[in-house]
C-alpha cells in the first residue's frame, strides 16, 4: 500500500514526507521534484515569504544510488524563514483559518495551529507527488494542472496534449492555458492587493494514459473518485471538487451526459484495449473506476484567510470585538494550488496503480501490467 504523510510547521526548520510502500528500482530524479516545488512558489500575486525561500528536496531515506530501495523516503523542504521559537502568540482569529476552532479543540493558543495549518506545508505534498509521478511516467501516465478561473475570471481550459499545454501554461503568469489574459488578470489581483483582499479561483488537473481498472466499485473507501475527492478536498482552502462535468451533469438528461461506447481495432494494442468515447464528461472516472479515458479533476479555492484589511474577530484573551490578525500574506495562491492540485491527484493515481500492480518492485509492476494487458485482450 503506497501512502505518505507530512510533518513540519510553517516557521519550524523543516518539512517533511514520509513516502511508505513506494516500489523498489525506480532511479529518481530529484531535479524533477526541485521543478514542482519551484513551480509551487511561483504564479503571480505570491507574498514576501516566497521570497525569503528556495525550496529544494533532500531525500533523507528509501534511495540508495539513485534509486529507490522499497523502504520509506523521508523527503525533507528546508525553511529558510524558521523562526518558530521567536514568534508571538496570536489572540485575534482571522475567519476562514483554522485558528478559532483549532485553539479552541487544543485548549491552546492559535500560534500552535497555524503554523500547522498553514499552506506552507503543501510543500510536503508537491514533494511526496512530484516523486509519485515518475513512477506514473514508467507507466505512461502523465498528469498536468493549470487554473481555469481566477478572481471570478473565467478562463477556461483548452483541447491539446499535455506537453502542448504545460508549455502554453508555462507561458502565463498565472499558470493558465490563456497567456494572451495574463494582464487582465494580473492586474485584478494588483488592484484586489492594494485593498488588502484576496482572490479564490478554480484549478484543473488531467491525467493521460490511465489504464482501464483503476480503483473499484466494490467498496466505498476504494473507490478512486472518493479517494481523489478526499486527497484534494483536503488541500488548503479547497472548497470543492468536480470529477469530469461535475455539478454540470445535475440539470441535463442522461443521454447528453453518459459518453457512448465504441471500439476502435485499431487501438486494441493501448492502454485503452480498443474502447473510445467520443465524449469524456465521466471525467475518466466511472463506479470508482478509471475507465481508460483522460482522468479530470477540478477544485474550486477559496480566496486566503489572511487579509491585509482584516474581518471582525474576537480577541480571545478579553472576549472582546477587534480585528483578526495579519503579518503578512499573498494576494492570490490560486497558481500554486494548482501545482498542489495536480501533485496530490498524482499521489493518488499512484496509490491506485500500486494497488492493482504491486508496491514491491517496478519490475514485478512491469511484468504485471503487461500480463493484465495481455489477459484483457484476449477476452
Ligand atoms: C500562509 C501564510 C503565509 C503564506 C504561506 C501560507 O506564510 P507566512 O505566514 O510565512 O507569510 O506565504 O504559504 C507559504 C509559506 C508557502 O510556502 O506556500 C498561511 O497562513 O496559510
Amino acid at each position: 500500500m503506497l501512502r505518505y504523510w507530512t510533518a513540519g510547521e510553517s516557521h519550524g526548520p523543516a518539512l517533511i514526507a514520509l513516502v511508505d510502500g513506494f516500489p523498489a528500482g525506480l532511479p529518481v530524479d530529484t531535479g524533477a521534484i526541485d521543478a514542482e516545488l519551484v513551480r509551487r512558489q511561483g504564479g503571480y500575486g505570491r507574498g514576501g515569504r516566497q521570497r525569503i525561500e528556495t525550496d529544494a528536496v533532500r531525500i533523507l531515506s528509501g534511495v540508495w544510488r539513485g534509486s529507490t530501495l522499497g523502504s520509506p523516503l523521508a523527503l525533507e523542504v528546508v525553511n529558510k524563514d524558521a523562526k518558530i521559537e521567536r514568534l508571538e502568540e496570536v489572540d485575534r482569529p482571522r475567519p476562514g483559518h483554522a485558528d478559532l476552532p483549532g485553539a479552541i479543540k487544543h485548549f491552546g493558543g492559535v500560534r500552535a495551529v497555524l503554523e500547522r495549518a498553514s499552506a506552507r506545508e503543501t510543500a510536503a505534498r508537491v514533494a511526496a507527488g512530484a516523486l509519485a509521478r515518475q513512477l506514473l511516467a514508467v507507466f505512461g501516465i502523465e498528469v498536468a494542472g493549470w487554473v481555469t478561473a481566477l478572481g471570478g475570471v473565467e478562463l477556461g481550459a483548452r483541447a491539446g496534449t499535455l506537453p502542448e499545454l504545460r508549455g502554453i501554461r508555462d507561458a502565463s503568469a498565472v499558470y493558465s492555458l490563456h497567456p494572451d489574459r495574463d494582464g487582465e488578470v494580473t492586474e485584478l489581483i494588483d488592484r484586489v492587493g492594494k485593498e488588502g483582499d484576496t482572490l479564490g479561483g478554480v484549478v484543473e488537473v488531467r491525467v493521460d494514459g490511465l489504464p482501464i481498472g483503476l480503483g473499484t466499485h466494490a467498496q466505498w473507501d476504494r473507490k478512486l473518485d472518493g479517494l481523489l475527492a478526499q486527497a484534494v478536498m483536503a488541500v488548503q482552502a479547497i472548497k470543492g471538487v468536480e470529477i469530469g462535468m461535475g455539478f454540470g451533469v445535475a440539470g441535463r438528461r442522461g443521454s447528453e451526459v453518459h459518453d457512448p461506447i465504441q471500439y476502435d481495432p485499431a487501438l486494441r494494442d493501448g492502454p485503452r484495449l480498443g474502447f473510445t468515447r467520443p465524449t469524456n464528461n465521466a471525467g475518466g472516472l466511472e463506479a470508482g473506476m478509471t475507465n481508460g479515458q483522460p482522468l479530470v479533476v477540478r477544485a474550486a479555492m477559496k480566496p486566503i484567510s489572511t487579509l491585509r484589511k482584516p474581518l471582525g474577530s474576537v480577541n480571545l484573551r478579553t472576549k472582546e470585538a477587534e480585528e483578526a490578525a495579519y503579518e503578512r500574506s499573498d494576494v492570490c495562491a490560486v497558481s500554486a494550488c494548482s501545482v498542489i492540485v495536480e501533485n496530490v491527484v498524482a499521489f493518488a493515481v499512484a496509490t491506485a496503480l500500486v494497488d492493482k500492480f504491486g508496491g514491491d518492485s517496478i519490475e514485478e509492476m512491469r511484468a504485471r501490467w503487461n500480463l493484465y494487458h495481455e489477459m484483457a485482450r484476449s477476452r
